[in-house]
């Protein structure tokens, strides 16, 4: 048995028990209340979800597992994913055994590769990744052994074992999906011995002289990891997981929703957004020229991608973690160096409309210009990169939710005309 198994069969199960007894001793006790405007507006705010990962406070931004993620940006993913599933940050051997276990799982069958090749060579990188996950469903351990009637205290293990399978296996074939995608050549195999972000980089084949990109890719793989549940990726994916659909079904369902420009896909828009600028202006432009750009978007009925934010009030500490990066290893970069000034222009025009809550930058404002300078050049890819690091997190709120026994998501639907009465009453 591995130690994150080990590890978790001593904690997992005291929270059935936390949860039974909240539910027995303050089953009626009322903690929020759902206004017509949270209603209509995307239940923002309601209180209704659970999650243990991590928390997003609107003045704070981003802690995992009660550490600020602007702690964690020296980690490794797989630290940061240990942190994810089991509440603390590994010792050394705890950390060598997770990366030996997952090396020892990353091998990705055939039919995968096939499924990828039959495809249409202009798919979306997302529907190709995404399609490319629910293919591994064949193999769920999950789906096997309730076929067989696992008892419902062994659901999270057998959870756990999709995880880790799924987790090991996603960069090789993201980084499949980008060689064939855009005509690079043959799949890279693994490097023995490089860490799971490193190796990642490694498998997508950009020239990488001076290690910068796996530099990059470690930092971007703790950032995207996990945002609370109430995200439309986390969101969809518990209530998939809910109706016990495995891993790999909860996990591809839930980057369906990563795949939406409101949410992941604010990545690619942002970089072709940048990318239009450069064009127009020939260059980087002056601040003059960037807010009539940023007010030409707007009176256009677009929005500002990378900019605002469903629940922070504050610069998304990611953004912040990524400008520093950026700071340190590449300050000339023009695509970088123009995320900056956009960072600089663009929150005054927002403040200045009244309906936008949050002016400031979240983490897709500014990951695209990184990865451009480091050579991963096409934007239509980027959200295959945050899914991968984004599949962390989905998977351990799913072995989280399955310890403590969450049961099938079915919250009640009114009609309009209900909701009118209702309010009118
Ligand atoms: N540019 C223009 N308009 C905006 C922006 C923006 N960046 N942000 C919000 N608004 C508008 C929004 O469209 C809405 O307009 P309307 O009432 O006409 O529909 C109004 O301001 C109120 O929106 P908020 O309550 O401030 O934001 P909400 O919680 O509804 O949405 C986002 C949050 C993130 C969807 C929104 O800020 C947005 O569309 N931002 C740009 C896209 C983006 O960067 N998404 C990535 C989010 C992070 N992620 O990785 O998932
Ligand atoms: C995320 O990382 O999921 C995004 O910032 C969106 C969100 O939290 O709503």
């Amino acid at each position: 048995m591995s130690l994150i198994h080990e590890k978790l069969s001593k904690t997992l199960p005291a929270y059935q028990e936390i949860v039974k007894s909240l539910a027995k001793s303050h089953g009626d006790k009322v903690i929020d209340s759902v206004s017509v405007g949270a209603l209509l507006g995307g239940q923002r705010g309601i209180k209704s979800l659970l999650c243990d990962t991590s928390e997003v406070p609107a003045d704070k931004g981003l802690i995992i597992r009660g550490i600020p993620v602007m702690e964690l940006v020296d980690k490794l993913p797989e630290e940061v994913m240990w942190l994810l599933f089991t509440g603390e940050l590994p010792t050394a051997s705890e950390l060598a055994d997770l990366q030996s276990d997952l090396e020892k799982r990353r091998n990705v069958p055939d039919f995968v590769w096939h499924a990828m090749e039959a495809l249409p060579k202009d798919s979306h990188p997302m529907a190709v990744f995404n399609l490319l996950i629910l293919t591994l469903e064949r193999d769920s351990v999950f789906r096997k052994r309730y076929d067989e009637g696992m008892g419902k205290d062994e659901y999270w293990k057998a959870a756990l074992e999709d995880s880790l399978n799924l987790i090991a296996r996603i960069p090789e074939i993201a980084a499949g999906v980008y060689r064939w995608r855009y005509d690079l050549g043959p799949r890279i195999a693994p490097k023995p011995g490089l860490d799971w972000a490193a190796n990642y980089a490694h498998m997508l084949g950009v020239e990488d002289k001076d290690g910068g990109l796996k530099r990059l890719m470690r930092l971007y793989m703790v950032l995207h990891t996990d945002h609370e549940s109430g995200n439309v990726s986390a969101h969809t994916c518990h209530c998939v997981a809910s109706a016990l659909s495995d891993p790999y079904y909860a996990v591809s369902a839930g980057l369906n929703g990563l795949a939406g420009p409101l949410h992941g896909l604010a990545n690619q828009e942002v970089l072709q957004w940048l990318l239009d600028v450069l064009k127009k202006f020939n260059g980087n432009p002056s601040d003059e020229q960037l807010d009539a750009f940023a007010h030409e978007t707007l009176s256009s009925g677009r929005v500002i991608p990378g900019y605002g934010h469903a629940v922070l009030r504050v610069v998304d500490p990611r953004f912040t973690a990524f400008l520093e990066f950026g700071k340190k290893e590449c300050p000339e970069g023009p695509v970088f160096k123009l995320a900056e000034q956009v960072f600089r222009v663009v929150p005054e025009i927002l403040k200045g409309i009244q309906k936008i809550k949050d002016p400031w930058p979240n983490v897709d404002s500014i990951s695209g210009s990184l990865l451009h300078h480091y050579g991963v050049t096409q934007p239509r890819y980027y959200t295959v990169m945050f899914g991968v690091s984004r599949a962390i997190g989905m998977c351990s709120q799913i072995v989280m939710s399955r310890a403590w026994g969450e049961p099938i998501q079915r919250p009640k639907s009114i009609s309009i005309s209900q909701l009118k009465k209702l309010a009118e009453a």
